[in-house]
């Protein structure tokens, strides 16, 4: 965060979410997270559970190769049902030949449980948080007068999670400690005070949704080869006053005046292509030096560089709405309720977008893998959708709020993974449709799975055979080439995989009978149509997703090899192949075409509104095209505002670029909707009693998205130039902003009042040419630098100087 001469940090109501009750439920309980390691704390009483996640703990090992060596012989014979006989059915019926198997799960760690024995006497003055300030949890009650207190946090510099126990009465920590799995396991103790769970992941876990009769879902390889990964978690015991001893691979502590457990956890996985078995890494050693390097800072330490650490990330930036009644004094959850109710609390939801900040800095570390479907929090064997990544929009969503809510660095797992994904989807392309560049589909895992999931057949293409998840994931890496200014990062790293994206989509695409290039088949994930015949169909020709994604993909890889002014034959023959593509259509009700043709939706609400991509994030749909943004605006409407969470965090994304701020503040209300703990059955979205986002069930991209969207009201700049306060609502008439980021690598704080833009900052970090466009005339302080009114807004454009603070006032 940068500060000038205006008093842009006000305020701030706690970023805390309290409450008065332990939680009965998993969804009420609170996480923490360093990227690594992941528990959710429950705050029990006479038992603490602490659910414990390690991120790279994942089933299976490296994609096998060649799983269906005839799925490339599909493909001419797909085509030709498509674009000559228009058979849909056959065409979906031959699509499911080009399957491959099914991604991996990301697995539970297991349980470490304190228990405290109070022979079932009451407890008092109980109170729980969790506090996005600190990135502590932290637990206290009262029983017989005794206080009794716990905070937790889990440290990214020392990858260490550390719980500390207090008494307001000294010699009164009397406790066990234990710790098990959902997986196989076994359990010893190290020594007076450690206990050590290990074991061996499974080698194959299937999704909840494929269950076919006579097949094991969860299978173990216990032999020594390439099996399952290793995984390892110790608890150490640290006390002052009192005994500790472990018996029967409990610790048990006795009258001590101070417990502090320090938990270090750990795998054998070594890269998405090594055995994690056989060529793992010493899941043994790992956590054995994790703890002993705990041991020697010590407690005081290790939370300074915790604290340190978090803070550089978290406190860049600050968002303040004016608030005349905080309504802190409830609890989280009746907070929540009351929300629902309709009750004002615009700190509820400051509170909510710095909920998604903490989420990302808590599940995405350079290093680590990237947040999954679930972050890194995950208690089931079996988790909803494997808890895998989802590239159709959910793992895309995880990291919409990455660069402009400035938490650039937690990008860095998701572009790094990319490489990985490229390698398996090279394979993916030449093996299963004879392509050059790289593929991948609509699931993946750790092991960067790329081929058409479903086990050959048993997938619905609707889903399973959308090839366009790698083209859309390579806009990540232009976006943070984008905001960051990195030619390095895009010469060496990004561009190389965009290309490989573009050179699969040259081989993917198809002349149709009137010359322009379609991808065939082709799906609107995951929306239905009917055919002429009325049938339900998901297989077709050029869905406005798959164009729009391809469009967006060419312009960027042309843009990056201008930047970088290389590979001029590459980027001539994409602006050759871009004049073909299949173009966007309105169709009869003024909306845009979601398909080839003007084909009715089988469901009308449908949660994906795929072909809404080039209005966010693609950027292809802006005023600078009346028609389809009003085209966009239609189909936004038709839809509805119904639907799982991360639907309605998207529409939250899609109105803020209709600057409509009205309409998008009315998705935020949606999204906070509460959703009861056990609401799993209903298919509205909503935000359970922890916050975390109810597809339902939990699914963290709604949390994310929520976060992005938010911004999204705030500062655009995906046309060029930074758009401040483009769809600022109503509701959010007064209040301020700092730190968050724009493409072309600025940094901007602003403040605004009866909902209008007052004054802002502006820091060049890059040096580069800036224009702002707002609704109010600025000027640039100490120069004759002045707003230039236009039809729509009024604009300032000038040079800058990299490093340099540059302050606007309304005039
Ligand atoms: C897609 C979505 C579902 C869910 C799943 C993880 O299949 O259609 O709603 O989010 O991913």
């Amino acid at each position: 965060m940068f500060t000038g001469c205006y008093a842009f940090s006000q305020q701030t109501a706690p970023l805390k979410l309290w409450y008065n009750k332990p939680s009965a439920e998993w969804v009420e309980a609170l996480p923490v997270g360093n990227g690594r390691i992941g528990a959710m704390v429950f705050g029990g009483v006479e038992e603490e559970v602490l659910q414990l996640n390690e991120s790279t703990l994942w089933s299976g090992g490296p994609v096998k190769d060649n799983v269906n060596p005839e799925a490339a012989s599909y493909l001419p014979q797909v085509r030709e049902a498509l674009l000559k006989h228009e058979n849909y059915s056959e065409a979906e019926l031959l699509t499911r030949k080009m399957q491959g198997l099914y991604s991996q799960s990301y697995l539970p760690m297991g349980d470490i449980l304190i228990r405290q024995d109070f022979h079932g006497a009451k407890p008092s003055a109980y109170y729980r948080d969790l506090n996005l300030q600190n990135a502590v949890a932290h637990t206290r009650f009262t029983v017989k007068g005794v206080t009794y207190s716990r905070d937790i946090f889990t440290s990214a510099p020392d990858n260490i999670m550390v719980i500390r126990l207090t008494t307001s009465k000294k010699g009164s920590l009397t406790l066990n400690v234990t710790a098990k799995s959902l997986l196989k396991y076994t359990l010893s103790s190290q020594s007076g005070n450690e206990i050590v769970l290990s074991g061996k992941a499974p080698v194959n876990v299937n999704p909840t949704y494929y269950n076919p009769k006579g097949v094991e879902p969860v299978t173990y390889d216990d032999k020594d080869g390439c099996g399952g990964m290793r995984y390892q978690y110790r608890v150490h015991a640290e006390h002052t006053g009192g005994t500790v001893s472990v018996k029967g691979a409990v610790i048990q502590i006795k009258n001590a005046n101070e417990v502090i457990l320090y938990v270090a956890a750990a795998t054998s996985f070594n890269g998405f292509d090594r055995c994690p078995d056989r060529d793992g890494k010493d899941e043994k050693k790992l956590t054995a030096s994790l703890i002993s390097n705990a041991l020697k800072k010590k407690y005081l330490r290790l939370y300074n560089s915790h604290l340190a650490d978090y803070q550089k990330y978290f406190n860049r930036v600050v968002f303040y709405l004016k608030d005349s009644h905080p309504q802190t004094v409830l609890p989280a959850d009746e907070r929540l309720k009351a929300y629902a109710r309709g009750a004002t609390d615009p700190s509820l939801e400051t509170l909510y977008f710095q909920y998604g900040r903490y989420l990302l800095i808590s599940s995405s570390r350079p290093g680590g893998p990237p947040a999954n479907l679930q972050g890194i929090w995950n208690k089931e064997l079996r988790a909803p959708w494997s808890s895998n990544y989802t590239i159709n929009i959910n793992t895309q969503m995880n990291y919409w709020p990455a660069e402009v809510t400035n938490l650039s660095e937690m990008h860095e797992p998701l572009l790094n993974w990319l490489e990985a994904l490229s390698e398996t989807g090279k394979v993916t392309a030449r093996q299963f449709y004879h392509a050059n560049g790289w593929v991948a589909h609509h699931n993946s895992d750790i092991w960067a799975i790329s081929n058409a999931v479903g086990d050959k057949g048993a997938g619905d293409p609707v889903w399973a055979n959308w090839a366009m998840g790698g083209d859309w994931l390579t806009r990540h890496l232009y976006e943070h080439y984008l905001y960051t200014g990195d030619t390095k990062f895009l010469a060496q790293k990004a561009y190389p995989l965009m290309k490989g994206a573009a050179e699969f989509t040259l081989d993917w695409l198809v002349e149709d009978k009137d010359g322009y290039l379609v991808t065939a088949p082709s799906t609107s994930p995951e929306n239905k149509f009917r055919d002429l015949n009325g049938k339900e169909q998901g297989v077709s020709v050029a869905t406005t997703m798959d164009m729009s994604i391809i469009r967006d993909l060419f312009n960027n890889v042309i843009a990056a090899s201008e930047k970088l002014g290389m590979d001029e034959g590459f980027r001539d023959t994409l602006i050759a192949k871009r004049s073909k593509l299949y173009p966007l259509r309105i169709g009869k009700k003024g909306q845009l075409l979601e398909w080839y043709k003007d084909f009715e939706e089988t469901d009308v609400h449908h949660r994906h509104i795929s072909h809404l991509y080039g209005l966010y994030p693609g950027t292809e749909i802006s005023p600078l095209h009346p028609d389809f943004f009003q085209a966009a605006r239609t189909t936004l409407e038709l839809r509805g505002d119904e639907g799982t969470g991360w639907s309605k965090a998207w529409k939250i994304n899609w109105w803020a670029r209709l600057r409509d701020g009205n309409h998008a503040y009315k998705l935020i209300r949606d999204l906070l909707r509460y959703v009861e703990p056990n609401g799993g059955k209903s298919r509205v979205g909503g935000t359970y009693p922890n916050f975390f986002d109810a597809h339902p069930p939990f699914q963290i991209d709604g949390n994310f998205a929520g976060t992005a969207g938010m911004a999204e009201m705030l500062l655009q700049s995906h046309l060029g130039y930074l758009d401040l306060l483009p769809a600022l609502p109503g509701a959010w008439a007064e209040g301020s902003i700092t730190g968050l980021k724009a493409r072309g690598g600025f940094e901007v704080n602003m403040k605004w009042k009866a909902q209008e833009l007052s004054s802002a900052e502006i820091r060049s970090v890059l040096g580069l040419d800036c224009v702002v466009h707002s609704h109010v005339p600025l000027k640039i302080s100490g120069t004759t630098v002045v707003s230039v009114k236009t039809a729509e807004d009024y604009t300032l454009s000038f040079k800058t100087l990299k490093g340099k603070i540059y302050k606007l006032q309304k005039f």
